[in-house]
C-alpha cells in the first residue's frame, strides 16, 4: 500500500474520532448519554498512530478516555455510540458506558476508570505473553496524572525487572483534571523515569500521526523482539475540559488558541494537500465520515436498552430469595 493510501486512511480515522466525539458531546447535552464522558478531541493522532503500529494479536489498555483508541482499533462507531447511549448493541452491551469500552476480539482490553490501576493489568498480559511464548505486545495508555500513583511504580518495576513485552504510553496532555503538571511533578521531562525502571524511554510530540506511528513502532518492535519494555511520553493537548462537567476555566484562551495550531486534524489534512491530494477528495472523506457518525447516532438511538438479565449474569450477586 502506498504512502498516499496510508495517509488517506489515517486522516479518515482521525476524522472518525473527531466527529464521533463531537456527536457524543452533542448527545450528552441532549440527555441521551448518562454518567461520565471524557473526550479525546486533540489527542487523535496518538490513537491512530498506535493502531497503525500494532499487530492484530496485540493487546491494548486505555483509561476512561477510551473512545479514540477503540475506534482506531476497528470498533464500529455504531457499537461505540450505542455503548454511550447505554444500549444492548453497545460494545459492552450498554453496561459499561463511556469509561468501560471493551472489545476482546480486537484485543482491546478496556477502558479503566481507576487512575493508574490498569498498568498492572498490562504488565499481567505482557507477562502472560512472555510466559506462554506468544508473539504479542501489550500497549498501555495513561495520563500524566498517573505517574505518581502506586500502581504506576509497581507495574513499571516488574515490567523492567522481567523485561516484559509492553509499551507504557503516557499521554501527557498537560493537565490532570484542572491541575497542570508543574503543580504535581518535580520533573518536566517524565520520560527520564524510564531509566529508574531499567527500561528504554522516549519522548515526542503527538500531533502528527505519521510521527507517532514511526516512534511508537520503534518501541513496539523493541518489545516484540525481546528488547523489553519502553516508557514513552507523548506530548499532547485536550481541547475540551476533563469531562463534560468541566468548563476548563483553569487555562487561558490564548493557550488554547496556540495549541489549536497543532490540531492533528489540520496537520493530517495539510500533509495530504502537500503530497498532491486535492481538496475535493478530502472534503468527500469528511462528508462520508459525517454520514457514518450520523448513522451511528441513529443506530444507538433506535437500539434496545441494556438488559437487566445480562447485567445480572455478569455480576456476583446472591440468588434472590423466593
Ligand atoms: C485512583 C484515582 N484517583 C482519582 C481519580 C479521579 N480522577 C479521574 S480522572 C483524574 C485525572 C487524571 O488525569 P490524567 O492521568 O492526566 O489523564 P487525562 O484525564 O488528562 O487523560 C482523576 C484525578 C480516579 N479516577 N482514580
Ligand atoms: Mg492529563
Amino acid at each position: 500500500m502506498s504512502d498516499k493510501d496510508a495517509l488517506l486512511r489515517q486522516y479518515r480515522m482521525i476524522m472518525v474520532i473527531r466527529r464521533f466525539e463531537e456527536e457524543a458531546a452533542r448527545n450528552y447535552a441532549k440527555g441521551k448519554i448518562g454518567g461520565f464522558l471524557h473526550l479525546y478531541i486533540g489527542q487523535e493522532a496518538i490513537a491512530v498512530g498506535a493502531a497503525e503500529a500494532l499487530e492484530e494479536r496485540d493487546y491494548i489498555f486505555q483509561t476512561y478516555r477510551d473512545h479514540g483508541i477503540a475506534l482506531a482499533r476497528g470498533m464500529s462507531p455504531k457499537a461505540a455510540m450505542a455503548e454511550l447511549f447505554g444500549k444492548d448493541t453497545g460494545c459492552s452491551r450498554g453496561l459499561g458506558g463511556s469509561m468501560h469500552f471493551f472489545d476482546l476480539e480486537r484485543g482491546f482490553l478496556g477502558g479503566w476508570a481507576i487512575v493508574g490501576g490498569h498498568l498492572a493489568l498490562a504488565a499481567g498480559t505482557a507477562f502472560k505473553a512472555k510466559y506462554a511464548g506468544e508473539d504479542r505486545v501489550t500497549i498501555c495508555f495513561f495520563g500524566d496524572g498517573s505517574i505518581n500513583i502506586g500502581g504506576f511504580h509497581e507495574a513499571m518495576s516488574l515490567a523492567g525487572l522481567w523485561k516484559l513485552p509492553v509499551v507504557f504510553v503516557c499521554e501527557n496532555n498537560q493537565y490532570a483534571m484542572g491541575t497542570p503538571l508543574e503543580r504535581t511533578s518535580p520533573l518536566k521531562n517524565l520520560s527520564i523515569k524510564a531509566k529508574g525502571y531499567g527500561m528504554a524511554g522516549d519522548r515526542f510530540e503527538g500531533h502528527d500521526v505519521e510521527h507517532v506511528h514511526q516512534r511508537l513502532g520503534e518501541a513496539i518492535d523493541r518489545a516484540r523482539s525481546g528488547g523489553g519494555p519502553t516508557f514513552v511520553e507523548i506530548l499532547t493537548y485536550r481541547f475540551r475540559g476533563h469531562s463534560m462537567s468541566d468548563p476548563a476555566k483553569y487555562r487561558t484562551q490564548t493557550e488554547l488558541e496556540q495549541r489549536k495550531r497543532q490540531d492533528p486534524v489540520f496537520i493530517a489534512r495539510n500533509r495530504l494537500l502537500e503530497i498532491g491530494v486535492d481538496e475535493s477528495t478530502i472534503d468527500d472523506i469528511d462528508l462520508e465520515v459525517d454520514e457514518e457518525i450520523e448513522e451511528a447516532v441513529r443506530f444507538a438511538d433506535e437500539s434496545e436498552p441494556a438488559r437487566q438479565d445480562v447485567m445480572m449474569s455478569t455480576v456476583l450477586a446472591p440468588e434472590e430469595e423466593a
